[in-house]
């Protein structure tokens, strides 16, 4: 491969292999396909590790060397001019929802990895290294909290607790890296990171409504996931007198109403009930014990703070009106985000030089990037997707903005590459 300087002019406006990208992005969406066009690769489950280990190889197969940390986090390093130096790193995640989309996670992945390509393909020596990164179970469908493998890269979470996470069948994280060839000998986190850029699908409706290309995500919103536990008495449906009842179903009912209201009624905020486990779930037994979880979110932290007051004073006096126990705990509590400004920056001087519509943004949804936030510079690049529509088979994005988005990741990271 011969070596250009990488100040070469013509070398600046390198255009990634849209088309290639798109076949990946195809081809990756086999492992784990679902009956309605999406993808299904629950972390750690072995359709995970099929995931994985094509990233690997096509990552081997662009001359990256590959390492996996203890939370089973893979970073795929491409060298630098000087290899002392701290990476650049690109990255997001391959695990998706239960009825996931193609594009949610494995878009930022695969187009770090198109961004790799087209530095080989020209040759082009970045002065720092370049790393692509996939973190274990951003979604938090199979094991909470979500984002758990960047969260213990970042100091969020000890990696005792991350290991520990266990799904509905009591099977750890650890358990499940070990039982699937990803349990990693590197110590999570603690080296210096010159920048991380996250491409991923807006999962919203704004970019698309506006007929914008790019976003310039600024910062995200924050998050709060609660586990509640509603406790009655199992009793019979047809003998027990409606006013002698501990109907833990009616109350969590009620619950997930006020919840629901407490969304609605709160300017930019986002409330949601996605979990429900009844006992005993027998339609002629008055269920005892129902279980659900509360996802809640709003761009301010204060706001944020008393829709959590807000929303346990409701409970409990559901609760405590009809007689029922109460359990509400904390799952995950993650602050409002700022990116680093320079990165946003670097996104929308990309975005600007390559012609493409842009707006900022602040984003709706959680990512990798808001904990890599705290090691490392960070910003975003969103692009539309159809009808705003994620966390759902039939989400879709076209592959011009698919394109288009791993064009800016091409130039932020030769950019922040360059010492
Ligand atoms: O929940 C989220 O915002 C992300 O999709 N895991
Ligand atoms: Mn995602
Ligand atoms: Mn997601």
């Amino acid at each position: 491969m011969t070596v250009v300087k990488q100040k070469d002019q013509h070398m600046r406006n390198l255009s990634v292999d849209g088309a290639r990208l798109w076949d990946c992005l195809m081809e990756m969406a086999k492992i784990g396909a679902t009956p309605k066009g999406g993808s299904r690769r629950l972390a750690l489950s072995n359709l995970d590790r099929e995931g994985r280990d094509l990233f690997v190889r096509w990552c081997r197969e662009a001359g990256c060397a590959i390492r996996v940390d203890r939370m089973g986090n893979i970073f795929a390093r491409r060298p630098g001019r000087d290899d002392g130096l701290p990476p650049v790193m690109m990255g997001s995640h391959l695990d998706t929802q239960p009825s996931g989309g193609r594009f949610d996670g494995v878009y930022g992945v695969l187009a770090g990895l198109e961004v790799v390509r087209t530095l080989n393909d020209h040759g082009y020596e970045t002065d720092a290294p370049v790393e692509l990164s996939v973190w274990t179970n951003e979604e938090g469908a199979r094991f909470a909290p979500s984002m758990i493998g960047s969260g213990v890269f970042a100091g969020a979470y000890p990696l005792e607790k991350g290991l520990a996470c266990s799904d509905t069948d009591g099977r750890t994280v650890g358990g499940e890296l070990q039982r699937i060839g990803y349990a990693g000998d590197e110590e999570c986190g603690g080296r210096p990171i010159r920048a991380f850029f996250e491409a991923h699908i807006e999962q919203g409706p704004i970019l698309e409504a506006e007929d914008k290309t790019i976003g310039v995500v600024t910062g995200a919103q924050g998050l709060r996931w609660y586990d509640v536990t509603v406790g009655g008495t199992d009793s019979h449906a047809g003998t027990t007198p409606m006013d002698r009842r501990r109907d833990a179903m009616a109350g969590a009912a009620g619950m997930v109403v006020a919840v629901e209201r407490i969304g609605r009624e709160t300017p930019a905020a986002v409330t949601t009930v996605g979990m429900m486990r009844v006992a005993p779930n027998s339609r002629n037994v008055i269920p005892g014990e129902v279980f659900f979880t509360i996802d809640a979110r709003h761009p301010d932290a204060a706001a944020l703070e008393t829709m959590d007051t807000t929303i346990r004073d409701v409970c409990a006096d559901i609760a405590g009106q009809a007689g029922l126990a109460l359990k509400i705990s904390d799952v995950t509590d993650t602050a409002p985000v700022v990116f680093d400004a320079e990165c946003v920056a670097a996104v929308r001087r990309a975005a600007e030089q390559a012609g493409y519509a842009h707006r900022d943004i602040v984003s709706g949804a959680g990512h990798d990037a808001c904990f890599i936030n705290r090691v490392a510079p960070t910003a975003m690049i969103f692009v539309p997707c159809k009808d705003g529509v994620s966390h759902n088979e039939t989400e879709s994005a076209t592959p011009e903005d698919l394109t288009a988005g791993c064009n800016v990741l091409l130039r932020v990271v030769m950019d922040a590459a360059e010492v």
